[in-house]
């Protein structure tokens, strides 16, 4: 079966060696260079994703446009202060490294990258988001079950999320989770700015997720994998001693309609491809 067959039929595709062992380390490395350099006042932005209305702060809304820093929340004592270095600390980087850092934006846009997209006919695709998800060991907190078009909502809906696995993932660090086919079944709702100020969870189709087919996509570092917006997934918190970190882009196409409603805004660079 083509790869464009099996993408269509299960809603996700899981390359292997996709990256080299040297490119994952380089944007490992990029990470822990950017956040030495984050200027941290004391003024977290937590990120969780069963509690998202409560990331309606300026930070987090700003972020698309940024390299922007975000918390795991088990990372503070009650006296607000951090348990732990910085970087342990860190749930995610994000939304904008792969326009402007250099580092990012190779990984983003490679050679095995262009040539994937446009087997699966997405050379035009612009990359809106981009996300260096830790998972540090213990600490690395889990991500519910969502769909991405929830969060880079197009009309129609054309969001496509490529993962990278920058280390092993298995079931003990936490590695995703996804029904093959689930991608068949309805967009649940769509993450948008309120008319006045917030953010809301914007119920679509109120049918539960079905979890019983749920299968652990369990990789090796250099794996990517690729994401219909519509497929269900999720990953659990990371109980072992090792870490288990990635690297996300989310694009869509630019012949579908990005409502302004939608949380992730750039006021201040135009979109670019793959
Ligand atoms: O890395 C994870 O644990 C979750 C990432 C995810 O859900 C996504 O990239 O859409």
């Amino acid at each position: 079966m083509s790869r464009v067959d099996q993408f269509q039929k299960d809603g996700y595709l899981v390359i292997d060696g996709f990256n080299s062992a040297e490119d994952c380390d380089a944007l490992m490395q990029r990470a822990m260079w950017l956040a030495e350099r984050y200027d941290y006042k004391g003024h977290p932005s937590i990120f969780e994703t069963g509690n998202q209305t409560m990331s309606a702060d300026d930070y987090f809304l700003n972020s698309g446009d940024e390299i922007a820093y975000f918390f795991e929340k088990d990372a503070f004592d009650p006296k607000g202060q951090l348990k732990k270095g910085l970087f342990e600390s860190l749930n995610k980087i994000g939304h904008a490294m792969h326009d402007l850092d250099p580092v990012y934006d190779r990984f983003s846009r490679s050679p095995q990258m262009r040539k994937l997209a446009a087997e699966l006919g997405m050379s035009e695709y612009l990359v809106i988001q981009s996300m260096h998800i830790f998972k540090h060991a213990r600490i690395g907190g889990e991500v519910d079950v969502h769909q991405d078009s929830t969060f880079l909502y197009t009309e129609p809906n054309t969001c496509v999320g490529f993962w990278f696995a920058l280390e092993d993932a298995t079931i003990e660090n936490g590695c995703m989770w996804a029904t093959p086919g689930g991608h068949k079944t309805p967009l649940r709702s769509w993450f948008r700015r309120k008319e006045a100020a917030g953010l809301e969870m914007h119920v679509l189709d109120s049918s539960p997720w079905e979890m019983h087919g749920m299968q652990p996509l369990e990789v090796k570092k250099g794996a990517c994998i690729v994401l219909h917006g519509a497929l269900p997934h999720y990953s659990q918190p990371n109980t072992s001693g090792k870490s288990r970190q990635a690297f996300a882009i989310h694009t869509i196409d630019p012949a579908a309609h990005y409502p302004e409603r939608n949380w992730l805004r750039r006021e201040t660079q135009s979109l670019r491809p793959l």
